[in-house]
């Protein structure tokens, strides 16, 4: 049986956890927080090299990073697709997967240290995100109208990195902007809600909650705050 090792509490770790359950795939999780080192699980660093979750250990072996993983269980398990049926569908879903991915989840990545930690973040770096979202804001409008799904009228890849990432964005905002960046985006907070209603999402919200005590008391022990 496919195991993924991580932690409920991961965006990353929910992606293929969110495409594992929707597609009704049998899998264990494995818990395991980062953080690897000397100090706490170096052996972790045999399954994913930089020590980051997630990581789905196969028959075959051990495969890190998100997208990879996606890439193994849609063609590991192809039915229920979580990709369109043409070639042109499959790649917007994945740019717009992607677009999200490097355009918002990592830059608003950057004030996550300080969200843990209940810090200020540099000013500096502040204006940077604050800039860097901006700009994304205007141009994820283009590549979706959040009308259905996030792109065509199944559940996809793309579905999975807005619901996993956008509501994160808009956190990271909120606490640090003093405003939710995502708010003037067209059809996305009733695509949000509509989302969260979804058996796996539900899943995927209650279990992060019941990791917290666990991830907080990791946090604690690793890096005192
Ligand atoms: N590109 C990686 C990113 C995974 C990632 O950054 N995971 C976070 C947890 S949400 C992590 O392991 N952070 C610890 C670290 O970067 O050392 C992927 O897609 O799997």
């Amino acid at each position: 049986m496919l195991k993924l090792h991580g932690f409920s509490s991961s965006n990353y770790y929910n992606v293929p956890k969110l495409a594992l359950l929707e597609k009704g795939i049998n899998f264990e999780e494995v818990v395991s927080y980062t953080g690897v080192g000397p100090k706490y699980k170096p052996e972790y660093l045999d399954k994913s090299p930089l020590g980051k979750v997630p990581a789905l250990e196969t028959e075959d072996g051990f495969i890190s990073e998100s997208r990879a993983i996606l890439e193994y269980i849609e063609a590991a398990h192809p039915q229920p697709s979580l990709l369109p049926n043409t070639p042109f569908g499959i790649a917007k879903v994945q740019e717009l997967a992607q677009f999200i991915e490097l355009y918002f989840e990592l830059v608003a990545r950057r004030l996550i240290p300080n969200l843990l930690g209940n810090t200020e973040p540099d000013p500096a770096v502040l204006k940077d995100v604050e800039a860097g979202l901006n700009k994304a804001v205007v141009a994820l409008a283009k590549l979706s109208s959040f009308e259905h799904f996030a792109y065509g009228d199944e559940f996809s890849l793309a579905d999975i990195a807005a619901i996993l990432n956008l509501p994160i964005v808009r956190g990271v905002g909120k606490r640090f902007m003093g405003r939710d960046p995502l708010a003037d985006v067209p059809g996305l907070n009733a695509y949000c809600d509509r989302m969260e209603e979804r058996e796996h999402v539900k899943t995927i919200r209650a279990d992060a909650a019941a990791d917290q005590p666990g991830f907080r008391a990791h946090l604690k022990a690793l890096y005192g705050f």
